[in-house]
């Protein structure tokens, strides 16, 4: 046995960089034999159907490169990726280059090959990620059972909607991968993916929405799933940017209804649509569209969704359909609107698909009714009026379905729970990526928000969380440099003068306009270095995020901020025949993502335009859910993926080196394996050391003390710990050994049961 390497001397641990740590690549268990490069250089593409363990991986792990600069890990990933090996490890937060390919590297033979694996023995892979998340939550391999999460990050098309299904298909697999709500749980992506996704410039399957989803667990046996949903980019429904498509459900509609179906929802030739005039489909595109929109009908029935409820839904995405078609001219006599000349047919339809009385709709799209002392007030809308209160009730309608299928997925995927038996989850976190587009709105400002929130969280766990370690334990410690991010998400969320507060401020003037709020930023944020004023454009404004400055456009920020129901159609929906419309405004979807009972709303006159009633601005809402996602994650044991999209233009085996630097530099790849070469990223209490690792010095109630967790460590062989007051400090790697140590003595102590019964067999034969 070695002797004990490190005491807590200062001498001793000088530095983590103590030459008393194993060199890197020569860690024990963590050699680079020839059949571990052998193994790595054929990447988990090439893997044996066996299951047999091949040597150490050491070439998937960039904190284990012997030079570490920008240029040797730039050159790394990227020879790495054109040999087809797209996931990279930095100790254990996994790196994935999106192929843009088929690969053949998720079979249900390669799931299996991952099952319980042994970190380092396999290249790295999705699969490895969701086994260690897995068996971490069930307490396995050294860890304290606990609730985990998985959190994906990249930018927008860098891969993290595939990540995540990959990681589900995997753990559902891990399950026994055959149970009825193991595959309604799997069903659930598809059927977001049609309402909530939608082609943009960046994606041609761009997540639309972010999503959370906790796989809820009783022993190893998933009991139950519940999503949470954020921000869905409503606006979409009435309005594309060049080269960007509406929600693809509407797509897949017109491919896969048939014409009577079409008959019955009022559907004519999708050319003619305002709302998808962008459809330029050729019949390969159709074809395809009209496969997906079968994929969409079964995985309603699978997640269980009934036939009328199904009939319903489709109703009113084709009434919106129509609503868009409808436009207006003043009337001859008094100045108030009328329908114009040729629309009267899609009001029509629209009323007949939402189930309402065609002049009761017209009334909420012309006029504005509301309550003032008592007294009825008709005021008459102008042009633009009418056409923004069409275009809101088309996106409210829409955003409910929407929400309403989310509350609906967790009525029947809810948990089906044995009390006495402790409830353990797996998040995964897949939210929209870091945006920056030509045209960039409040949506693209809430969804960087939400990176900005991430990109926090990994920091705090990667960086400010390992180095306060250090300093409470009174441990030294090299700081590394890392770009703290708190100054640009202090901009954007300090109370009272961040800029979504002032938003909400100025969304609560009638007379305030998205002029005033950029004046009011510009006056503000005057000389903080995270914002710029915008040259030339009026309704301009520049943030300087982690990942790059963006130039945002406010206008429509004050109106998208309100998210106001136009006044009266909360009534008329409520009264709607079409039953599913009808509960959409009769119930409101809770925080927790089910149905409620509407409380009762108070009107206050001027408040908007639309004079409807107050609630929480979409921002706040918005800012309200991060939290609360915030919370979660935090009480949960984090693993990371790091998406990185190698190129523009969505093609296979190119490389943009510009491109992927970039996102190396701001996903702080660099500082990353630094932190996880020298640093020590599990750090036990000294008792919950003692207590998980005493069996190891096999002998009966070891005390919970720094002295038998000295002893444990000296009966192995492990080195390049440090000790501190109240805990040990272990490199990630540690984890592994001991829990092989923790295996051989269980090995042992099997054959001397066996040895022992078969002595005891004989000894009875014998007499
Ligand atoms: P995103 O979720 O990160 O973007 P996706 O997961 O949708 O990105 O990936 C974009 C596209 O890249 C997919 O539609 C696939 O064509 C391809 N792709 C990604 N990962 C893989 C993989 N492992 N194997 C093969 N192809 C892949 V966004 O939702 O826009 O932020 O809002
Ligand atoms: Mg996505």
């Amino acid at each position: 046995m070695a002797p004990p390497p490190v005491t807590c001397s200062s001498s001793a641990v000088a530095a983590p960089r103590s030459n008393r740590a194993p060199p890197v690549g020569a860690v024990p268990g963590r050699g680079c034999g020839k059949a571990s490069r052998a193994a790595g250089r054929a990447g988990a593409g090439s893997m044996g159907s066996s299951g047999e363990r091949r040597g150490v991986e050491t070439e998937g792990d960039l904190a284990a490169l012997a030079e570490l600069d920008e240029a040797t890990l730039l050159g790394a990933l990227r020879d790495r990726f054109l040999r087809q090996q797209i996931y990279t490890d930095v100790g254990d937060i996994l790196v994935a280059v999106n192929p843009f390919q088929p690969l053949q590297l998720y079979g249900r033979e390669v799931s299996e090959q991952y099952r319980c694996h042994e970190k380092g023995t396999l290249p790295p892979h999705i699969f490895a990620v969701a086994d260690r998340a897995y068996q971490a939550m069930l307490g396995r391999r050294g860890a304290r059972p606990q609730s985990q999460c998985i959190v994906i990050s990249g930018e927008s098309g860098a891969g993290k909607t595939e990540s995540t299904k990959l990681l589900l298909q995997h753990i559902m697999n891990l399950c026994k991968g055959n149970s009825q709500l193991e595959q309604q749980i799997l069903q659930v992506n598809p059927l977001l993916e049609a309402f909530g996704n939608a082609q943009t410039v960046m994606n041609d399957n761009s997540s639309r929405f972010g999503k959370y989803i906790q796989l809820r667990f009783q022993n190893n046996t998933v009991r139950g799933a519940k999503l949470s949903e954020y921000l869905l980019e409503k606006s979409r429904v009435v309005q594309q940017d060049t080269g960007e498509r509406n929600f693809h459900i509407f797509y897949y509609m017109f491919a896969g209804l048939s014409s009577e179906q079409k008959e019955m929802y009022g559907l004519l030739d999708p050319l003619l649509y305002r709302y998808i005039s962008k459809w330029f489909g050729t019949e390969d595109v159709a074809h395809r569209w009209k496969q997906k929109y079968q994929e969409v009908c079964n995985a309603l029935d699978m997640v269980g969704f009934q036939e009328q409820e199904q009939v319903d839904m489709q109703a009113i995405l084709a009434g919106v359909l129509s609503l868009g078609n409808v436009t207006f001219e003043p009337q001859d006599s008094d100045g108030s609107l009328k329908v114009s000349e040729g629309s009267q047919g899609w009001l029509k339809a629209a009323a007949g698909q939402f189930g309402v009385q065609e002049d009761e709709l017209l009334n909420c799209l012309v006029c504005t009714m509301s309550v003032t002392r008592g007294e009825q007030i008709q005021r008459f809308h102008t042009q633009q009026q009418a056409e923004d209160a069409r275009d809101s009730i088309a996106k409210v309608a829409y955003g409910r379905v929407f929400g309403w299928i989310v509350c609906k997925i967790n009525e029947l995927l809810a948990e089906n729970v044995d009390p006495e038996v402790e409830l353990r989850e797996i998040g995964i976190l897949d939210i929209f990526g870091f945006e920056n587009f030509a045209v960039n709105r409040f949506e693209q400002l809430c969804i960087n928000l939400a990176n900005e929130q991430l990109q926090h969280f990994f920091n705090h766990h990667i960086f400010q969380m390992e180095q306060d370690a250090y300093r409470v334990e009174e441990l030294p410690w090299e700081t590394i440099t890392f770009t703290n991010n708190e100054p640009v998400l202090n901009l954007l969320l300090a109370k009272p003068l961040g800029l979504m507060s002032l938003l909400d401020e100025q969304s609560a003037f009638p007379q305030a306009t998205d002029k005033t709020f950029v004046d009011k930023l510009n006056s503000s944020f005057k000389g903080n270095p995270h914002f710029q004023p915008s040259r030339g454009c009026v309704l301009g404004f520049s943030i300087i995020h982690y990942a790059g400055k963006v130039q945002y456009t406010a206008g429509g920020f004050l109106e998208k901020n309100r998210d106001t129901l136009p006044a009266n159609i909360r009534g008329l929906f409520i009264n709607s025949v079409t039953p599913l419309l009808s509960l959409l405004f009769a119930a409101s979807i809770s925080r927790t993502g089910t149905l409620m009972p509407h409380k009762k709303t108070k009107i206050v006159p001027g408040a908007d335009k639309f004079n409807s009633t107050r609630k929480q601005s979409a921002g706040t809402q918005f800012r309200h859910s991060l939290m609360v996602l915030m919370e979660r994650m935090y009480s949960a044991n984090p693993h990371f993926v790091r998406c990185i999209k190698p190129n523009s233009q969505k093609q296979p085996s190119v490389v943009d080196s510009q491109m992927l630097l970039q996102q190396l530099r701001y996903n702080g790849l660099l500082e990353t394996i630094r932190i996880r070469r020298n640093g020590f990223s599990w750090r036990p209490l000294f008792e919950e050391f003692a207590e998980r690792y005493g069996i190891l010095l096999v002998k009966p109630d070891v005390p919970l003390t720094k002295g038998s967790c000295l002893e444990i460590l000296q009966s192995t062989d492990l080195t390049g710990w440090l000790c501190g007051k109240s805990r040990l400090f272990f490199k990630y790697w540690h984890q592994d050994q001991l829990a092989k140590y923790v295996e051989q003595l269980e090995r042992a102590a099997v054959v001397i049961q066996k040895v022992f019964r078969r002595f005891r067999c004989r000894k009875s034969y014998l007499n």
